[in-house]
């Protein structure tokens, strides 16, 4: 049998890899669902036929999207996780002591009972008592919980269909309200290559609204480009001065110090993307 998964990555580009097995697929009411045994990746999980994570790289992508932040943050106790079904920015929230609440906020609760079911060293953490899972839409949900977490992390789909709206300004404006005096956000928001009228967009609205803003990479092999940007919003600590000199064993793959400044290296055609006037 020769059957290949296929991600048009842009209209003109695509990323194919053979699938062994279908382990599922189902048509959820948000999206098509879907997870594939492959032998370049292990076990994926795609939305809308989009890839989501892989078992060989979700580390990269889940490591940095928590831990930039939580070591930025000198005590982070309550933190929020919208989107991100599959538990994996949810595992890596939990290695840190600090954290009391670790809450997730999926809008489509198959994603997380697949991932439960087929991706256990992903969504392992799901369980723990410090999590609360809570299936609802996370621009509802910020709009209605102020001043409450200390961190916030934006794991979320591409910005077409139900993730459109985490990449608004209002959007943006309500993490900002639900934040406590001293609380940050973190956001994927895709790829430097791809995304050039996106990113400075982006960048443009978290500054008019948090006093420290942040770009930073890391590289993802199964996304577009692999080079992958996220960007922080912050009411107060700015990652570049974090302390990383004592942090807890995160028993990180990626992560280390040394890589949370090197990720704020930008390369000019990145650093282009912060100075553009467009959007
Ligand atoms: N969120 C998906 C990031 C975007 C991937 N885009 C793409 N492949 N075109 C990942 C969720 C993992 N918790």
């Amino acid at each position: 049998m020769n059957c290949w998964f296929t991600e048009m990555q842009t209209p003109d580009m695509a990323i194919s890899c053979r699938v062994k097995k279908t382990l599922h697929e189902e048509k959820t009411p948000f999206q098509h669902l879907a997870v594939y045994e492959t032998d370049q990746f292990g076990r994926m999980l795609a939305l809308d036929d989009v890839i989501q994570t892989t078992i060989m790289d979700e580390f990269v992508y889940h490591e940095m999207i928590t831990h930039v932040g939580l070591n930025t943050h000198p005590n982070p106790r309550r933190v929020l996780v919208i989107g991100g079904g599959d538990g994996g920015s949810i595992r890596e929230i939990l290695k840190h002591p600090s954290v009391e609440l670790a809450t997730l906020v999926e809008i489509d609760e198959r994603v997380i009972a697949a991932a439960r079911e087929y991706l256990p060293e992903i969504s392992c953490a799901l369980g723990d008592p410090r999590v609360r899972v809570i299936v609802d839409d996370g621009i509802k949900h910020v709009k209605e919980n102020r001043d409450t977490y200390d961190m916030i992390i934006v794991d979320s789909t591409d910005p077409v269909g139900p993730a459109e709206g985490l990449f608004g300004r209002a959007f943006y404006q309500d993490v900002h309200d639900a934040l406590t005096g001293d609380g940050l956000f973190v956001a994927q928001t895709e790829s430097p290559f791809f995304n050039r009228d996106l990113i400075p967009r982006i960048i443009q609205n978290v500054r008019s609204i948090f006093p420290v803003t942040r770009l930073f990479l890391a590289c993802v092999p199964t996304y577009p480009g692999g080079l992958w940007t996220f960007t922080m919003g912050s009411k107060k600590y700015d990652p570049l001065e974090a302390n990383l000199e004592q942090l807890p064993d995160l028993k990180t793959r990626y992560y280390t110090p040394a890589v949370h400044r090197a990720a704020f290296v930008l390369p000019p055609f990145v650093e282009e993307l912060l100075q553009s006037e467009e959007g």
